[in-house]
C-alpha cells in the first residue's frame, strides 16, 4: 500500500488530516526511522519518543515562518522527515548525507544548529526578540528534554524569558531519561508533577474537554475560541515554572495527538512565556527501545526484527580501558572520586559508578558544575577523576581555568571523544581540546596511543600535583602484533619509538600507531623515517624533538586536533627559536575548519590523517618539488563503519 508520507505534500498537507490519517502517518515515520537507522546509526529511542510532538507542532505552527528549534537536536528526524528530506533520509550521517541534527545549511526549516545541550531557549529567545524588534509575527517555539532541562544555561534562558514576557512557547519533553535516567532536585521535581493526584484529576477533565472537539484546522480555533475559559484546566498555579514567569500547561501524554494540537493552539492563543509539560515514552513503538531506552538512545546499526545491536568494534574502547583503570585505582586510593556530566556509559565510568557510588558522582548535563565541584573536592584534599568529552569540555573552559589551574588544584580530565568524532559531526568533533588546554598555565595535557598508555597515563596522573588532562578517541586500537610497549610515563618526556635518518615524524596520541605504519610506507620509497610518540602536547619534550631534529633536518608533527594551537604550532615555536639549523617542517592536523560528519577513518583520511596520508606529508618534505608516489588512495581505501555514536 502507497505510504500517505509519499504522497502528501509536507509539512502544510499536516493541517488537513483527520486523526486517523494522522495516526497513519506517525506510524510510517516510526517505520522510516526504524529502518534507516538500523542501517545508519543514530539515536533510535529519543527520536521514536517524539514523533506524535513532531507532528503536532507541524499540524498547528506554519514551519519555517514558524521557527522551531530542537535542543541537542538528536530527536530532529520526525521533524526532517516531515520538512522535505523524506528523501534523502536514508543517507543520514552518511558522508556526504543528511546530518543528524538540525542544520540552517540544510532546510530553512532548521533556524538554528543544534548539538551540545540545553542552548534552545536562550537561542528561542534571541529569535522571538529580534521579531519583537522587527515588529513581526510569527511563533517562536523549543522543544527541550528533561534531560537538558538539568544543564545550567536552560535556567538561565527561562529566568530571562520571564522577564523578557514576550512570546515564545517551551515544550519540555519529559521522558524521565537524559541518556541515562534523569537526575537531581529537577527530576524529582517533574516526577511530582507528574504524578500528584489532583492534576491527575486535572488531566481526565481536560481529555474528557478535548473529546468532544474535532481534531485541526478551523475547527480546532473554534474550539479554542469556545474554550478560552478552559485554559484554567491546563494551568497549575505557584510552580516553578510560574514562578520564573511562564504560564504552566501540563502534564500532557506527548503521544496524544489531539491533546497536544489543541494544547499548543491554546498556547499560541495565550501569548507571553508558555511552558507545555509533555510525558513520552523513550523508544515508542518500538519493544527493544522501550525496554532499553539507554542502549538505544544512540545506537550503531541493529537487526530490526531482534533489536540486537551490531558492535561498531570488537577492540576494548579506551573509555572501558579508562573506567577500569579507574576502579583499580580507587580501591587503593580512597581519595579518588568520579564526576559525569550525564555520560555514566559513553565514559566508562559506569562500573565505577556501581562500584563506589557514594564516590561518584553524576552531576546532569552541567560540564561548568562537574569541574568547579572537582575543584571544591581537589580543595579538600580529593582527587577527582572529571569525564567529559572533549566537545563538551568546551563548555567548561573559564572553570578550567578559574576554579581549577588559577589555584593549582589536582583534578584530572579524562578527555574522552577527542578528536573526530564521525558521524555526528561538527558539533561533537573533539579537535579544539589541545588548543584550549595548552594555552592554560600550569596544565599538563596528555595523549596515550592506546589503552595500555592511557592505563598508565591515569597512573602517573593520579600520583602528580596541578591540573591534567587526557585525551583519547574512544577507539584507539592498534592490532596485536603492532602493540607497543609501554616504558613508565615521565613528566613531558616523549619516546623514540623508530629511529631513522631522513625525516622525523612526531606523533601525538591516536596519530602514533598510523605514523609507524606510514614510515613503513617510507621506507618501500627509500626513505628512513624517524618516528616519536611525542605522549604529551604540554609540556612537549623539548630535548628530544632538538635532538631528532638535528639529525633528522625535517620534522612532520602529526595530531588529531586542531592545527591552530595544537602540538605543531609548539613544536614550530621550539624550531624557531633553535634558527642555527635549518630544519624543514610541517604540521599535519585538522585544519582550521568546522568539519562535516561521516565515518572517522573517511574523515581522517580526507585530512591526510591516514599511514597513506602522512607518509605524502613526509614525502612532500623529502622531495619537495619532485613527484610523490601514492601507494593507494586512502579516501577509497576507508571503510564505512559506523562509529559511535554519543
Ligand atoms: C553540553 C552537552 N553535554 C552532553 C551532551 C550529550 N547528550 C546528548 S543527548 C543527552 C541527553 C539528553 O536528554 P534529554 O534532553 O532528556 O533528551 P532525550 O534524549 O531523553 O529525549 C546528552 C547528555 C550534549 N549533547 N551536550
Amino acid at each position: 500500500m502507497a505510504r500517505l508520507l509519499d504522497e502528501l505534500d509536507l509539512p502544510k498537507a499536516l493541517k488537513h488530516l483527520t486523526l486517523d490519517q494522522l495516526q497513519q502517518v506517525a506510524g510510517e515515520i516510526r517505520e522510516e526511522i526504524i529502518d534507516t537507522v538500523s542501517k545508519t546509526g543514530g539515536h533510535l529511542a529519543s527520536n521514536l519518543g517524539v514523533v506524535e510532538l513532531a507532528l503536532s507542532i507541524h499540524t498547528v505552527l506554519d514551519s519555517p515562518k514558524d521557527k522551531i528549534i530542537w535542543d541537542v537536536g538528536h530527536q530532529s528526524y520526525a521533524h526532517k522527515i516531515l520538512t522535505g528530506r523524506l528523501e534523502r533520509f536514508p543517507s543520514l550521517r552518511q558522508y556526504g548525507g543528511i546530518s543528524g541534527f538540525p542544520r540552517t545549511d540544510e532546510s530553512p526549516h532548521d533556524v538554528y544548529n543544534t548539538g551540545h545541550a540545553s542552548t534552545s531557549i536562550s537561542a528561542a529567545l534571541g529569535i522571538a526578540k529580534a521579531r519583537d524588534l522587527r515588529r513581526e509575527d510569527y511563533s517562536v517555539l523549543a522543544v527541550i528534554g528533561d534531560g537538558s532541562l538539568t544543564g545550567g544555561m536552560a535556567f538561565e534562558a527561562l529566568n530571562h524569558a520571564g522577564q523578557l514576557g514576550t512570546d515564545i512557547i517551551v515544550i519540555l519533553n519529559d521522558n524521565e531519561m537524559s541518556i541515562a535516567r534523569n537526575v537531581g532536585g529537577l527530576a524529582s521535581y517533574l516526577s511530582r508533577i507528574r504524578t500528584e493526584p489532583h492534576l491527575l484529576r486535572v488531566r481526565q477533565r481536560l481529555d474528557q474537554i478535548i473529546k468532544g472537539i474535532p481534531i485541526i484546522g478551523e475547527d480546532v480555533s473554534e474550539s479554542v475560541r469556545r474554550f478560552k475559559g478552559s485554559l484554567k484546566y491546563l494551568v497549575v498555579p505557584s510552580m516553578l515554572f510560574e514562578d520564573l514567569g511562564f504560564t504552566y500547561l501540563g502534564p500532557l501524554d506527548g503521544h496524544d495527538m489531539p491533546l497536544l494540537i489543541y494544547t499548543i493552539q491554546q498556547a499560541k492563543a495565550k501569548g507571553g512565556p508558555v511552558l507545555i509539560h509533555v510525558v513520552t515514552k523513550k523508544g515508542k513503538g518500538y519493544s527493544p527501545a522501550e525496554e532499553d531506552p539507554r542502549a538505544f538512545h544512540g545506537v550503531s546499526g541493529f537487526r530490526v526484527p531482534s533489536g540486537k545491536i551490531l558492535a561498531s568494534n570488537s577492540h576494548k574502547s579506551m573509555s572501558e580501558a579508562f573506567g577500569e583503570a579507574l576502579v583499580a585505582a580507587a580501591a587503593k586510593d580512597p581519595r579518588i572520586v568520579a564526576i559525569t556530566a550525564a555520560m555514566p556509559d559513553g565514559t566508562g565510568l559506569s562500573p565505577f559508578m556501581k562500584k563506589y557510588p557514594n564516590r561518584f558522582f553524576d552531576v546532569g548535563i552541567a560540564e561548568g558544575h562537574a569541574v568547579t565541584m572537582a575543584g571544591g573536592l581537589a580543595s579538600q584534599g580529593f582527587i577527582p577523576v572529571v569525564a567529559i568529552y572533549s566537545t563538551f569540555l568546551q563548555r567548561s573552559y573559564d572553570q578550567i581555568v578559574h576554579d581549577i589551574a588559577l589555584q593549582g588544584l589536582h583534578v584530572i580530565f579524562a578527555v574522552d571523544r577527542a578528536g573526530l568524532v564521525g558521524e555526528d559531526g561538527p558539533t561533537h568533533h573533539g579537535n579544539l581540546d589541545i588548543a584550549f588546554l595548552r594555552s592554560i598555565p600550569g596544565m599538563t595535557v596528555m595523549a596515550p596511543i592506546d589503552e595500555d598508555e592511557l592505563v598508565a597515563m591515569l597512573d602517573f596522573a593520579l600520583d602528580m600535583k596541578g591540573p591534567c588532562a587526557l585525551r583519547y578517541p574512544r577507539l584507539c586500537a592498534a592490532d596485536k602484533e603492532k602493540k607497543r610497549e609501554c616504558p613508565p610515563v615521565e613528566h613531558g618526556k616523549g619516546v623514540l619509538l623508530e629511529d631513522g635518518r631522513d625525516v622525523a615524524i612526531i606523533a601525538l596520541g591516536s596519530m602514533v600507531y598510523p605514523s609507524l605504519d606510514a614510515a613503513e610506507i617510507l621506507k618501500t620509497e627509500g626513505i628512513s623515517a624517524a618516528v616519536v610518540n611525542a605522549r604529551f602536547a604540554k609540556p612537549v619534550d623539548e630535548p628530544l624533538i632538538l635532538e631528532i631534529a638535528a639529525k633528522c633536518k625535517k620534522v612532520l608533527v602529526v595530531e588529531e586536533a586542531s592545527v591552530v594551537g595544537g602540538l605543531a604550532s609548539e613544536v614550530a615555536d621550539i624550531l624557531c627559536k633553535n634558527v642555527e639549523w635549518k630544519v624543514q617542517f610541517a604540521g599535519l592536523g585538522i585544519p582550521d575548519d568546522f568539519v562535516a560528519h561521516g565515518p572517522r577513518d573517511v574523515l581522517l583520511a580526507e585530512y591526510g590523517l591516514s599511514p597513506d596520508g602522512i607518509a605524502k606529508a613526509a614525502m612532500r618534505l623529502c622531495k619537495p618539488k619532485g613527484h610523490v608516489k601514492s601507494s593507494r588512495d586512502a579516501v577509497h581505501q576507508a571503510k564505512s563503519a559506523v562509529e559511535g555514536v554519543t
